[in-house]
């Protein structure tokens, strides 16, 4: 195997051939395959084209991309592109009932995105959670005026892989005679599709930019390169002040790009070390924590130097970046609380909850709703309650406090913003630990799409209103996605109703499914719901030990 095909290196003759705005057109045939990706046994999968990992998509800002996906599944399928904030396109943001109807079995439909973001980002499946079983791939947009000096680049894509499919996972978890089941099977990790790491080839005296990417649905990654340095230049599409730091410890959606100096002599080659874990599933030896070994190859056959361990090792705290672009802390016209967390219901079952609700998709796309129903768009209730909307004014300036009172670490990811990173603090007032707040050194808090709130702490993260469209905020942990951790932030309704022409296209995907393309929530006129299913309603707040074993 070709060591390009396992590193996705690529080398600086590729970045001076993206000299002006291209047309980047890719087709994407979704379809199931049956393959033993981990060792675990051959279970079905979702592949692209017959393949499974499929490539990566690259494109340069200024680009545009056109994305064909035919959907050869037996379920509808919706793909989003993680961090482009389709400003203008809202309808072009993929989350299937918020701001599309999935295309149906055997149709196809094109994406067309106007790139007007560089950095690190990736495509994933937005429908019944397809990217747990496999849809999903880096997407790197390469910057024209790249700040950073760096000879080559490689890209290293983190997942977590199951043994059993998503559905089956989720059944299990949402099984109501069993409130608390015990924990699935352990995943393996996946590096750029396979299941060892790469070996990254490094010459002397050169610089290397590593873009890592975790894919993962459920499980964290630690990863470091004992001997070598990394200087952390961006996160979720973001430059960033290089920041130097001992190894990187990403949650789900996260990517960060580092830039890694190789040593002046070939005398050795170095490890790379990846850590597979989750803070909230048992520790059982070799299975997690699970850990990985690669190779940064200086010379083929050269002796391996093991560094020794740092003293005083630390992972990257993200509140310490700072943005490149120098943007001040932004005033704030709104607070407002989102408190994720788990609940046992009256159906038995565990489910996940933003501000008490579990998230139900509505019976049309929230942006439907938006763009039909006048001056009702303004009001949350129009959407349906389940879909626990939450509407902004334009151009406000927003702060969320992320509260997570929860036994579980959450990933949060807003679709169409960066936010900047305010504080970490504990929720417990009482608590002696210190509020972390952003690095005073640049006054420029770093701005992310995806944020791991802490078990029992809050983050404070804000953004201006700038983007009208209706914008998920969800758990990126799929279980915790599928179990309801979701909320609807509709931006500037009245703004998008004057500006936003939904392609026929893309309603035609609804038509061919019989669903609507106007009216409330449930399809209706005005505030008549009538037609929503019932959901269950909370019992009690949990919070307990038992809730440990069930969600993930
Ligand atoms: C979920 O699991 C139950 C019990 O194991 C089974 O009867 C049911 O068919 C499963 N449903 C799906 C959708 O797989
Ligand atoms: C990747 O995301 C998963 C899920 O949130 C998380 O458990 C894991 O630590 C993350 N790994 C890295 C390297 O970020
Ligand atoms: C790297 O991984 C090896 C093997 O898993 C481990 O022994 C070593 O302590 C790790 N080193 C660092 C610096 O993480
Ligand atoms: C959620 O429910 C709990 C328990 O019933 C209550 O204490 C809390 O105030 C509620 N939170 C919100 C945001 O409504
Ligand atoms: C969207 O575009 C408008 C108009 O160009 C701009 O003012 C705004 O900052 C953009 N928002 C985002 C999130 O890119
Ligand atoms: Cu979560």
């Amino acid at each position: 195997m070709r060591l390009n095909d396992r590193s996705l290196g690529l080398c600086g003759l590729l970045l001076a051939t993206l000299a002006s705005a291209a047309r980047v057109v890719v087709d994407w045939d979704v379809g199931y395959v049956h393959v033993d990706r981990d060792g675990s046994g051959m279970r079905r999968a979702i592949a692209v084209n017959g393949q499974l990992p499929f490539p990566p998509v690259y494109a340069a800002m200024g680009d545009t991309l056109s994305l064909t996906v035919r959907n050869s599944l037996d379920v509808t399928t919706s793909v989003h592109a993680h961090g482009l904030f389709q400003n203008g396109t809202n309808y072009m943001d993929g989350p299937a009932m918020v701001t599309q109807c999935g295309i149906p079995p055997g149709h196809s439909f094109t994406y067309e995105y106007a790139i007007q973001q560089f950095g690190t980002y990736w495509i994933h499946a937005h429908d019944h959670h397809q990217n747990a079983d496999g849809l999903r791939t880096p997407f790197v947009v390469f910057d024209r005026n790249e700040p950073n000096r760096y000879d080559a680049e490689y890209v290293l894509a983190l997942e977590d892989w199951y043994a059993v499919e998503f559905a089956d996972r989720l059944n299990a978890t949402l099984d109501p005679t069993k409130p608390f089941p015990p924990p699935p099977s352990f995943p393996n990790a996946l590096f750029n599709g396979h299941k060892e790491l790469p070996v990254l080839r490094f010459a002397p005296g050169k610089t290397y930019r590593l873009r890592i990417i975790n894919m993962s649905t459920t499980e964290w990654f630690k990863f470091n390169l004992p001997g070598h340095q990394m200087r952390v230049i961006e996160a979720d599409g973001e430059n960033t002040h290089p920041y130097e730091t001992d190894g990187l410890d990403m949650g789900p959606a996260q990517r960060y790009s580092v830039l890694v100096t190789a040593h002046d002599t070939d005398e050795f080659n170095y490890p790379l070390n990846a850590t597979l874990y989750a803070s909230f599933t048992p520790q059982i030896a070799g299975k997690n924590p699970r850990f990985y070994q690669g190779l940064i190859e200086y010379r083929t056959g050269a002796p391996t130097k093991v560094a020794p361990e740092p003293s005083a090792f630390s992972w990257l705290d993200d509140v310490k970046l700072s943005a490149l672009s120098g943007q001040p802390p932004l005033p704030v016209d709104r607070q407002i609380e989102v408190t994720v967390s788990g609940s046992l219901f009256t159906s038995g079952q565990t489910l996940d909850v933003v501000n008490n609700i579990t998230y139900v998709p509505p019976k049309i796309p929230s942006l439907y709703t938006a763009l039909t129903v006048g001056e009702l768009a303004m009001d949350p209730r129009v959407y349906g309650p389940q879909t626990n909307a939450i509407v902004l004014k334009h151009l406000e300036f927003v702060e969320l406090k992320l509260n997570n009172p929860n036994v579980l670490p959450h990933p949060i990811h807003i679709h169409g913003h960066a936010f900047q990173i305010i504080e970490y603090g504990p929720l417990d007032s009482t608590s002696k630990e210190p509020v972390r707040g952003f690095s005073s050194a640049y006054n420029s808090p770093m701005r992310r799409d995806s944020v791991v709130i802490p078990v029992g702490h809050y983050v404070k993260i804000r953004f201006r209103a700038d983007n009208p469209g209706l914008w998920y905020l969800h758990c990126h942990l799929d279980i915790h996605f599928a179990m309801g951790m979701a909320m609807t932030i509709v931006e500037a309704p009245d703004v998008l109703q004057k500006t936003l022409k939904v392609p026929e296209a893309m309603l035609n995907l609804c038509r061919a499914q019989g669903i609507k393309t106007w009216g409330n929530g449930a399809g209706n006129d005005g505030l008549n719901l009538a037609g929503l299913p019932t959901p269950p309603t909370m019992t009690m707040q949990s919070g307990s030990a038992t809730e440990i074993s069930s969600e993930h």
